[in-house]
């Protein structure tokens, strides 16, 4: 069988949510860089794979697949487990929701909050978006930690890609320098249970860079 081929660098959040899922699903893969200090991202061969010119990219033989959310949904479809990614129409529906929330809701406001901490140069950060993103994240994780009362994972007792996509977005937040985060318990003690799994602590609770 050949080998997963995922294009990306290391510590790109999207990335890193395959990364994970590819430990969940136990599927053999060779990650190659690509994207800001390594390039790649701009050959024609590259862009042949993905016209975004983005990362990350999964190659599985004929298919090249781009956009971190159907990466990892194909993943869980192609190698399991079910549990991952339920088969129930409606216990998938409350998967997907949570994996649009995080781009369409979550990803806007973490994304700033991020940059102008750790990943923009100190002399390119600006303290007022940080301060302005912080207090929207912290809007958003407020209510997660509310969802997450009496709940083990995400959507319930089961691990799924909705604590792929929030969990890698959590470790971001709970690290990021130089703010007083509130105390939520219950997205703790979920932070504290994603610790437990393998691909977690190898691919994504990393120092940040
Ligand atoms: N929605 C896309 C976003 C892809 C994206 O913007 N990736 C970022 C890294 S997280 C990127 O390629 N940045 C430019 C680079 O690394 O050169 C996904 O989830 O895959």
């Amino acid at each position: 069988m050949t080998d997963l081929i995922l294009w990306g660098r290391a510590n790109s959040i999207n990335v890193q949510k395959v990364l994970w899922a590819l430990v969940e699903v136990g599927a053999p893969f060779e990650r190659r860089d690509a994207g800001m200090e390594f390039g790649v991202v701009d050959t024609p061969e590259y862009r042949k794979l993905n016209p975004n010119g983005r990362v990350p990219t999964l190659v599985d033989g004929d298919l090249a697949l781009w956009e971190s959310h159907a990466i990892i949904r194909y993943l869980a479809a192609k190698f399991g487990p079910a549990s991952l990614y339920p088969e129930e129409i409606g216990a998938r529906a409350l998967v997907d929701r949570w994996m649009f929330w995080s781009m369409g809701t979550m990803h806007p406001v973490e994304f700033p909050l991020f940059f102008h901490t750790v990943r923009l140069p100190p002399a390119e950060r600006d303290p007022a978006i940080a301060a302005k993103a912080f207090v929207e994240t912290c809007e958003r994780w407020a209510l997660i930690d509310a969802h997450l009362a009496g709940r083990d994972f995400i959507e319930g007792d089961a691990f799924t890609l909705a604590d792929i996509v929030l969990g890698c977005s959590a470790h971001r937040w709970r690290h990021i320098p130089g703010f007083e985060r509130p105390d939520f318990p219950n997205m703790r003690a979920w932070y504290e249970r994603l610790l437990k799994r393998p691909g977690y602590t190898a691919h994504v609770a990393l120092p940040l860079s």
